[in-house]
Order: structure tokens, then C-alpha cells, then sequence
């Protein structure tokens, strides 16, 4: 393998409580994902990220980290994960683990020395402040809500937590604790893992002296001010000349806020830091207009705007560093309720042309589970039915104690962007719990699972999984979208978005409807040689029926 084989792979991402349950205690498992490698091999996809595996209290759903080095026993043994190893490297699969070192669990061994005293071994492993006039240190928000800083009375000082009380940032400033990361990583990797995914690694340099944010004050300016602070190249670099570079590893950062020109930073091609990164801006469009409320809202996608951000990236970084491509994770709600329109009428279509809208672009596309049997949002009613500490926590915050929204406002936004959304059992088939328990899982299946589940999908020639099938074989079998440059075309038209790739002597014209309206657009496609996929059984030339997508070579 060329150590350039994370551009030619698609990854399909993994949550491994809402996978499959293997020993029925309703929480998906190791032993689970084993049994279901070969589906995911014959959807095509080269590599899988699992969402973190590692012991933990769970206040996070495992981004909360006791020991990194041991399985958590709701997903079995270490014996299961080098199973799933093994099978996985049987299969060709390659196995990306979530490395969460921008905080651990404050249940770490290391945080409960170092939260005892100023003194001890580990004292210098958090980002601890004394008192400021008797307050928090600065006015950093934290991204569940709160302050950023919480007292520790036997220590007399704050910690820091860009996140949960329960996720204290490490100290990257201190050579120890980068010391104690690269060994996590080679112990990984000397068992044979393929690479990481590395959560929030733009925040763990944190700006000189740890100023106040200047206004206005939410979890989300908090959380850009601290981004790319004035270290992380080096921090970065140093992970990558004394682990990385020693491995042939994927590696993908996970960015909030960072721009292109970032990305650059620390993917391009003679950066030798990571190979890509999750960027955020396409995800984070059409915020609410209160700026308070941050990301809740119900405001729709506006196209141009999304355009926009995606050309951005694309021309960006062509020739210069590498995209990942994404629609959804298990942060994000689901795509197809988002971008798409996940009516009965119109839920297959879109997904498909929103999966031809994204695997036609060039980077490394990122499957998210469920995506590709076009599983849509819960359309959830009640804050009980919501789990994740993020969702809950700001419901409290903004109808509870600042009042800034009413009830009925806020189940609105957290219908519509919860990462909740996300996390309901994958659907199997139309059996007791989606086929994913043979008892009440941790978190309730989406109640479509009747009707949208993989043993309908897989024996409908026309599902959604098969058109991923077949974008993830053309991404294989040709380096036009694989390598080919990117071309925006009519970037103000609001109904269609159409891009050209170009490369040697091929071009491809992309076209997708994001609407459920019929249009014409004449992009001279009637003169392209060959339709290489589309989302229709036809092809009506200039004509594009609701969500149409599809996909053309040009004749020279
Ligand atoms: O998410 C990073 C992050 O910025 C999240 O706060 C995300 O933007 C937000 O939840 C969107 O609603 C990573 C992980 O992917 C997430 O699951 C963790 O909760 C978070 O870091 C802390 O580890
Ligand atoms: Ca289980």
C-alpha cells in the first residue's frame, strides 16, 4: 500500500452502542460489529472508524476516558476487539480508532491524583488557575453548557473543561503528557490499528495566559477563540515525526472552526502532521438568529450557501491538502432529514443524490452508520426522549434557568440538530428492536425501523445501499474521482448544484436537484458521452426531476 491509500478509501464510521448487541444486555458490542463486517465489506468501504471503545463512565457516551488502554466492558474484552481486528484485516477492512486526547474522564487515573494537591506526580497533567477575585478564572463557556471551569476545594484551584465537568483538558503545554499520548497511540498501533480519528485536536493548544473571550460569550464563540491556538503545528508535528510518520496509519482530525487555509496547515502535503480533517462550516450553517441559542435551530438549508462552503473546501485544498467528506456523524443529525426531504415520497431519492453529491467530490467520503439505508432524524416530541448530555443540558439552560426560550421553541431546535438524532439503534430488519437487541436497547430504535431497515433495503435493487455500492465502485475504479480537480458551476443557482471534475483528458458533470420540483438545466450534458449513475431508472437528458442526481462523463 502506497502510504497515500487514505485518498483512494471511503470510511464508513461506526457507533458501536447503536450497532449491534451481541450478548443481548441492549447495548451494541465488539463481538456485534464482528458479525456484521461483511455487510460492511460488501457495501465497499475500505476502512471503519469506531466512535471510542476504551473504559469509561460514559458521561459522554465515551468521550470521557478512564483508561485508555482497556476495553469497556459494555462492548466486551480485549480478546473481542482483537478479533474484530483480525476478522476486520481479513476482510481488507482497516480499523481507525477515536482517540480523545484533548481531555480524559475526571475519572483517570491521573486526574484523581492530580485534582489532590498542587504537588503530586500528576499536579501538572490538567490546566489548573487559582481564583480570580474569588471567581472562575476567565469567562470561558463550556460546550454542554456552564462555565468552562470548575473548583476543586482539597486543591483550592479551578480546572479547565472545554466540554462535560466530567472531561478535564489535558495539559499539552507539558512535554510529560504529550509523552504519555504518543505511547496510547503506539500501543495501538502495535497491536496492528490502522490509524485515528482524533477528536477536538485544534483545541489542545489553548491561547498564551488563557484571556477572556471578547463578546459575545456562548459555548460556540468559546470554542472558536480556543481553536488553532499558537502551538498546535508543533504539537502536531512532534505526534507525527516520534509515532505517526513510524506507521502507515490514516489519520483525520476532527477541527471546529478551522477555515481552509488551516486545513493546509496541518494537512498539506509536505505538512507531515495529519492527513485530513472534519471541518465544521457546511454542518454549521443557518444558525439561529439569536445568537444565544448557538447551534439550535430549525432554520432551513439555504443551497447557495452550502454550495458555497463545499466549493470552498474543495478548490481550497485541491493540490494543496485533502478533504474528508461528510454529511452526518454521530454529532450530526441525520442527512437526509437535514439536506434532504425524508418524506416517504422523497426520502430514498434524496439520500441517493445526496450520496452522489458528496462521493463525487474529491476527498475521503465517510459513510456514517445508516446513512446508507437512508435512516432519517427521531422526530422526537419530548425532552424524554432525548439522552445526550449536550441535548439535555441546554434545555435546561435555555428554558429552565435563562429562560431565553419557551419549551415547545426548544423541542423544535432539538429535533431538528440533536446529536441524539444520530444514536438510535441501526435498523437491521423488521423484527423486535430493528434486530439490533433481543431486548430493550439502551436508547429506543426510530420508530420506521418497520419499514426502513437493511433486510428491505438489501433486496430492493433500487435501495439507497446500492447506489452507495455503486459511488463507492466508481470511486475505485476511476481516478477522475479519486484525483480529479474541481470545478463549481452556476454557484448562485438555488435548485441545482452542479460541479465539474476534470482530470487528464476526462471530465465529469455532477448534477443534483435539491429540490422537489422539476427543473431544466442545460449544461450541454446531451453532448456527454456516457451517464455514468444517476438516482432514476431514465435519464431525461436536460430535464431533472425531484432530488435527480446524476452523473455524466464528457465526450471529447
Ligand atoms: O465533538 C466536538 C464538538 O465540537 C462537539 O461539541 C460537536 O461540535 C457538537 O456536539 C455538535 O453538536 C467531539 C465528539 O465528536 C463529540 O461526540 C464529543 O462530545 C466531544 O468532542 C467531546 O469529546
Ligand atoms: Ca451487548
Amino acid at each position: 500500500m502506497t502510504k497515500q491509500w487514505f485518498k483512494d478509501s471511503v470510511v464508513y464510521q461506526i457507533y458501536p452502542m447503536s450497532f449491534q448487541d451481541s450478548n443481548n444486555d441492549g447495548i451494541g458490542d465488539l463481538a456485534g460489529i464482528t458479525q456484521r463486517l461483511q455487510y460492511i465489506h460488501n457495501l465497499g468501504a475500505d476502512v471503519i472508524w469506531l466512535n471510542p471503545i476504551y473504559v469509561s463512565p460514559n458521561k459522554d457516551n465515551g468521550y470521557d476516558i478512564a483508561d485508555y488502554r482497556n476495553i469497556n466492558p459494555n462492548y466486551g474484552t480485549m480478546q473481542d476487539f482483537e478479533d474484530l481486528l483480525q476478522q476486520a484485516h481479513r476482510l481488507d477492512l482497516k480499523i481507525m480508532m477515536d482517540l480523545v486526547v484533548n481531555h480524559t474522564s475526571d475519572q483517570h487515573v491521573w486526574f484523581k491524583e492530580s485534582r489532590k494537591n498542587q504537588t503530586n506526580e500528576y499536579a501538572n497533567y490538567y490546566i489548573w488557575r487559582d481564583p480570580v477575585d474569588g471567581h472562575e478564572p476567565n469567562n470561558w463557556l463550556a460546550a454542554f453548557g456552564g462555565s468552562a471551569w470548575t473548583y476543586v476545594p482539597e486543591r483550592k484551584q479551578y480546572y479547565l473543561h472545554m466540554f462535560a465537568e466530567g472531561q478535564p483538558d489535558l495539559n499539552w503545554e507539558n512535554l510529560e503528557v504529550r509523552e504519555a499520548v504518543f505511547d496510547i497511540e503506539r500501543f495501538w498501533l502495535d497491536k496492528g490499528v490502522d490509524g485515528f480519528r482524533m477528536d477536538v485536536i485544534n483545541l489542545i493548544s489553548k491561547p498564551e495566559g488563557l484571556p477572556d473571550v471578547t463578546e459575545p460569550v456562548t459555548a460556540g464563540t468559546t470554542m472558536d477563540f480556543v481553536a488553532d491556538g499558537h502551538r498546535l503545528n508543533e504539537f502536531l508535528r512532534q505526534m507525527n515525526d516520534e509515532v505517526l510518520s513510524k506507521y502507515d496509519t490514516i489519520t483525520v482530525g476532527e477541527m471546529p472552526s478551522s477555515t481552509p487555509e488551516d486545513a493546509i496547515k496541518y494537512t498539506g502535503l509536505d505538512s507531515h502532521e495529519l492527513n485530513m480533517v472534519f471541518q465544521f462550516e457546511h454542518v454549521s450553517l443557518s444558525p439561529n438568529p439569536d445568537v444565544r441559542l448557538g447551534k439550535w435551530n430549525d432554520e432551513p438549508i439555504n443551497l447557495v450557501e452550502l454550495k458555497a462552503s463545499l466549493n470552498r473546501w474543495q478548490i481550497g485544498l485541491d493540490g494543496k491538502g485533502w478533504n474528508s467528506l461528510y454529511w452526518n456523524n454521530h454529532d450530526q443529525p441525520r442527512a437526509v432529514s437535514r439536506f434532504g426531504n425524508d418524506q416517504p415520497e422523497f426520502r430514498v431519492l434524496s439520500a441517493k443524490m445526496l450520496a452522489t453529491t458528496l462521493h463525487m467530490m474529491q476527498g475521503t467520503p465517510y459513510v456514517y452508520q445508516g446513512e446508507e439505508l437512508g435512516m432519517t432524524n427521531g422526530h422526537f416530541e419530548s425532552l424524554e426522549q432525548y439522552e445526550d448530555i449536550e441535548s439535555v443540558n441546554f434545555y435546561h439552560e435555555f428554558v429552565d434557568e435563562q429562560k431565553i426560550v419557551d419549551s415547545a421553541t426548544m423541542l423544535k431546535y432539538l429535533a431538528n440538530m440533536s446529536r441524539d438524532n444520530a444514536r438510535t439503534p441501526m435498523q437491521w430488519n423488521n423484527q423486535q428492536n430493528a434486530g439490533f437487541s433481543n431486548v430493550t436497547p439502551w436508547y429506543a430504535p426510530n420508530k420506521n425501523y418497520t419499514a426502513i431497515n437493511a433486510e428491505n433495503v438489501l433486496s430492493d435493487n433500487d435501495s439507497v445501499y446500492y447506489h452507495y455500492q455503486k459511488l463507492i465502485q466508481l470511486r475505485h475504479d476511476s481516478e477522475i474521482v479519486r484525483y480529479g480537480t474541481f470545478e463549481a458551476i452556476d454557484s448562485e443557482d438555488n435548485q441545482v448544484y452542479a460541479y465539474l471534475r476534470h482530470y487528464k483528458e476526462q471530465s465529469v458533470l455532477v448534477l443534483s436537484n435539491f429540490t422537489d420540483k422539476v427543473v431544466t438545466r442545460d449544461y450541454g450534458q446531451t453532448k456527454f458521452s456516457e451517464l455514468l449513475i444517476n438516482n432514476y431508472l431514465d435519464d431525461q437528458g436536460t430535464i431533472l426531476r425531484p432530488y435527480e442526481s446524476k452523473v455524466y462523463l464528457l465526450t471529447k
